[in-house]
């Protein structure tokens, strides 16, 4: 918030204008940004591939090929990464995800995890 402190630089400084050596110092505001969180998409043996690539494109707003291409990783590396977000915004995605997954009865498994 504050941008300016005022050091009194003379210790007998009785308010007249001849011996105020007062200095103006510039201080650093300090907002910490938020926290990001890696949004993580988990491989499974049963989850169809066309399944995942839905995922990608309808909750985060991948095209086909991005999405396919992501959905690749995770089915070979077993995770990958498929988004950075504040910690609202991943856990919405992630239970968005988990959801959608439960409602078509595939077990495909979503986190989060601080970046
Ligand atoms: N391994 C799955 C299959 O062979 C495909 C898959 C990919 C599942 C990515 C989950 O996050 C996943 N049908």
């Amino acid at each position: 918030m504050s941008t300016y402190s005022l050091w009194m630089m003379s210790s007998e400084d009785d308010g007249d204008d001849d011996t105020d050596t007062s200095v103006v110092v510039k201080t650093r505001p300090k907002t910490k940004r938020p926290p990001l969180y890696k949004v993580l998409l988990l491989n499974d043996d049963y989850t169809p591939m066309e399944f995942v690539v839905a995922v990608l494109e309808r909750f985060f707003g991948m095209n086909h090929a991005q999405a396919f291409e992501i959905m690749l990783t995770v089915h070979k590396k077993g995770v990958a990464v498929v988004g950075v977000f504040s910690h609202e915004i991943a856990e919405t995605k992630v239970t968005q995800v988990m959801d959608f997954a439960r409602r078509h009865q595939h077990p495909l498994q979503c986190t989060m995890e601080k970046e």
